[in-house]
């Protein structure tokens, strides 16, 4: 693992990083707009007062921060391995580039003493999950990891219920920031109610801090919902995705293959609303980790 000498510095001075992740660079975010979205994300980090520390694995090495050849590398390289945790151990053993998943940016932050980390949504469970088993895995790791994860919820592509059932069963607690419902990244809202809610940096570090005295083992989510007149249009959003679901039935997508359907079915039929929605609340999350990395 090589931790960049900025994120090696500002960890020993104990001054606030803030860790991202690169699946949403490599596979999440279409071309072009994958490799400056991911430079305004670091931006912002900065602007906000922290170190940005982008994780992903380059020819087999982990890395912890990555320099301008290493992002580059990893917006427009072919064949880059989309890494859970589980991926992590053969890709580093057999020299792969890969993009970390929440679940293994979580792990990778903390194994760095990174405590906080921005992306734009979790993976959840998956529609149907009830036949399929498809749950990510990004779950259970934030059931095991103590670290604070800024995002703007789940896409309702996937079941938001079903994935707020399953956080709870894993003790992964949820903090809604200046909300009292979970967010639904596009929308600003999924109408399903949060125990609890934070209303500023300083006290969602105050929650970071008593969740590690008190010793609870899992992750803390801040759910950062984008304004409301800043959302996709709910309509719009609704359309797309009863189109986009019923498309992937006829044409019997199925299993990992409906994500990348529908993603692509909303950026192509929204008329890049979805996308200037999506790039918005990640640089929204960043900035907010960014703050609660120094409170
Ligand atoms: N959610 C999004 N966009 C994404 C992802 C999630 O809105 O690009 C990425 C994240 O990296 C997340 C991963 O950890 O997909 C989950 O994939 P899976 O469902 O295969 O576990
Ligand atoms: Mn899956």
């Amino acid at each position: 693992m090589r931790v960049h000498p900025e994120v090696e510095e500002a960890l020993a001075a104990g001054r606030p990083v803030v860790a991202l992740e690169s699946t949403i660079i490599a596979h999440g975010l279409p071309r072009p707009d994958n490799e400056r979205v991911a430079r305004e994300i670091e931006a912002v980090v900065r602007e906000a007062g922290a170190v940005p520390a982008t994780i992903a694995i380059i020819a087999g090495e982990v890395r912890i921060g990555l320099d301008d050849a290493a992002l580059s590398t990893l917006a427009n390289a072919g064949g880059v391995a989309k890494c859970g945790v589980r991926d992590l151990a053969p890709a580093a053993a057999s020299g792969a580039h890969g993009a970390t998943t929440v679940a293994a940016t979580s792990h990778l932050a903390a194994l760095a003493g990174i405590r906080v980390f921005a992306t734009g949504g979790l993976g959840g469970v998956h529609r149907g999950a009830r036949e399929s088993f498809d749950e990510s895995a990004d779950l259970a790791t934030l059931a095991r990891v103590g670290i604070c994860v800024v995002c703007a919820g789940v896409k309702s592509i996937l079941d938001i219920p079903a994935t707020l059932e399953r956080l709870e069963t894993l003790n992964v607690t949820v903090l809604g920031y200046r909300t009292g419902t979970f967010p639904a990244f596009y929308l600003n809202d999924s109408g399903l109610p949060l125990g609890w809610r934070v209303d500023t940096p300083a006290q969602a570090a105050a929650v970071l801090r008593a969740r590690s005295e008190l010793r609870a083992p899992g992750a803390v989510i801040v759910a950062n919902p984008l304004p409301e007149d800043e959302q996709v249009d709910p309509e719009l959003h609704d359309r797309v995705l009863r189109e986009g679901l019923e498309a992937a039935a006829e044409q019997g997508i199925a299993g990992r293959d409906v994500t990348p359907f529908l993603l692509e079915r909303f950026h192509s039929h929204t008329g890049g609303e979805s996308l200037r929605a999506n790039v918005r609340l990640v640089l929204r999350n960043a900035a907010l980790a960014a703050e609660i990395a120094g409170a």
